[in-house]
C-alpha cells in the first residue's frame, strides 16, 4: 500500500515536471514548421511564437527549370489551370478525366477562377473541391484553389460570341481572367503549368506524363471535336506564320489585332488542325515549331511565365491573350511547339 502511493507520488512529480518544461519551451521559444518541398534546398521556413507573427522564407528557385529529377518523386509539380463562365455542365466531366491522370495526384494542383457566372458553377466547384479532399491519399490532388473574379463581361443577347468584332473584346477578358488566374495561382514549387479549359472533354489519361517527358518551353496537343462518327479541328489558334502571313503584318497599324478564321481578315497562318498525319507522317510525338498558341490544353514551363510571358490583354505583335503568350514567350528567347497528331477533344 505504502510503496505503490510513493510510485504514484513520484510518477505525479515526474509528469509534472515534463508539463513545466513542456510549458516553457512552447511559449517562450519561436517554433519553426519546415514545410515539404522540391528537394531540401528549396524548403521554405517559417518562424512563429505566441507574441507576433513574424514570419520569413527562404526558397531557393534555382531548380525550376522543369526537368524532373527522376531521383525526387516530390519533383515535377504541376499546376493546372481552368477559367470558367456559365461551365456548371461540365465540372462533373472535368473533375472525372483528371481524377483519371496517371501522374501522381499529389504533385497536381488545380486552380479554377470563375467569372460572371449565375447558373452555379462556383457552387458545384466547392462542393467537387469539396469531394475530393475526402478520397484516398494516393488519389487526392496536392492542393485546389477556386477563385472568383468577376468582369462583368456580357455580350448583348444579339451578339454571336465567335463574331469578329466582339472576339477582340472577349479576347481582352478572357486575357485578364487567364492573368489573375495565373498570378494568383502560381508558386514557387510549379514547374509547369498546363492551361486545361473546362470544355476539353477527352484526352488521354497519360497526358501529363507524356507532353512533360517532351521537355519544351510551351507545348499543345492538336484540339478537336468529334462525334459518335465524325471527328474535325477546333482550336484554330495553333498556328504557324507564313511568308504571305509576315508580309500582310509589315504594312499593318501596330494596334491591329488578328485572330483566325474570320473571313473580313485572312491571315493567311498554317493552322495546326490541318497538319494532322501530314506527308503521311503519324508519329504520336511528331513536333512542329509553331508561332501562335490556343488555351483549350496548353502546357508551359513555369519559368517561361515567371520570366514574364503572359496573356497580353493589349496587342502584342498583333496577338492578343493565348497567340500573344506564345509571341511574348518567342521573343524572351523559348521555343513553341505543337502536337499535330496528338488529339484531345474539345465539347461540340
Ligand atoms: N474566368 C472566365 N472564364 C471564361 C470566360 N469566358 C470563357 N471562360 C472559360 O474559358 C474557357 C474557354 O472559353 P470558351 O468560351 O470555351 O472559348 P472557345 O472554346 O475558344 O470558344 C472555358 O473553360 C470557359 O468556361 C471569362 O470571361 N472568365
Ligand atoms: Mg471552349
Amino acid at each position: 500500500m505504502l510503496l505503490s502511493s510513493r510510485i504514484q507520488l513520484t510518477g505525479i512529480a515526474l509528469a509534472s515536471c515534463f508539463l513545466l518544461y513542456y510549458f516553457f519551451t512552447s511559449s517562450s521559444l519561436p517554433s519553426v514548421q519546415w514545410n515539404s518541398c522540391s528537394d531540401d534546398s528549396s524548403r521554405t521556413s517559417s518562424t512563429t511564437n505566441s507574441h507576433s507573427s513574424n514570419h520569413y522564407s527562404y526558397i531557393n528557385m534555382n531548380n525550376d527549370n522543369g526537368q524532373s529529377d527522376k531521383n525526387n518523386n516530390e519533383s515535377g509539380h504541376v499546376l493546372i489551370l481552368t477559367p470558367f463562365k456559365q461551365s456548371v455542365q461540365f465540372i462533373d466531366r472535368f473533375f472525372d478525366n483528371v481524377n483519371k491522370m496517371t501522374y501522381p495526384h499529389h504533385l497536381i494542383s488545380l486552380g479554377f477562377l470563375v467569372s460572371d457566372s449565375t447558373d452555379g458553377t462556383i457552387e458545384k466547384l466547392r462542393e467537387r473541391a469539396e469531394q475530393e479532399t475526402r478520397v484516398e491519399d494516393w488519389r487526392r490532388f496536392h492542393s485546389i484553389s477556386i477563385f472568383q473574379k468577376d468582369f462583368k463581361f456580357d455580350l448583348a443577347s444579339n451578339e454571336d460570341r465567335h463574331a469578329f468584332e466582339v472576339q477582340v473584346r472577349r479576347r481582352n477578358i478572357m486575357a485578364k481572367s487567364r492573368n489573375t488566374l495565373l498570378s494568383a495561382a502560381l508558386s514557387e514549387k510549379h514547374e509547369w503549368v498546363l492551361w486545361l479549359d473546362g470544355d476539353v472533354t477527352d484526352y488521354p489519361d497519360t497526358l501529363l506524363q507524356e507532353l512533360i517527358s517532351l521537355d519544351k518551353d510551351v507545348l499543345v496537343p492538336n484540339c478537336y471535336w468529334h462525334s459518335y462518327n465524325e471527328e474535325g479541328g477546333y482550336d484554330k489558334n495553333n498556328w504557324q506564320e507564313t511568308p504571305e502571313s509576315w508580309k500582310l503584318q509589315e504594312d499593318m497599324p501596330e494596334d491591329q489585332v488578328l485572330v483566325e478564321g474570320y473571313p473580313e481578315l485572312v491571315t493567311h497562318r498554317k493552322l495546326m488542325i490541318d497538319m494532322r498525319h501530314e506527308n503521311g507522317n503519324t508519329d504520336l510525338f511528331h513536333a512542329v515549331p509553331l508561332d501562335g498558341v490556343g488555351g483549350t490544353c496548353t502546357l508551359v514551363r513555369a519559368r517561361v511565365h515567371r520570366d514574364g510571358a503572359i496573356f497580353p490583354a493589349f496587342p502584342f505583335h498583333h496577338q492578343v491573350e493565348t497567340e500573344g503568350l506564345a509571341k511574348m514567350a518567342t521573343s524572351l528567347g523559348y521555343q513553341v511547339w505543337g502536337l499535330p497528331n496528338y488529339l484531345v477533344y474539345h465539347f461540340i
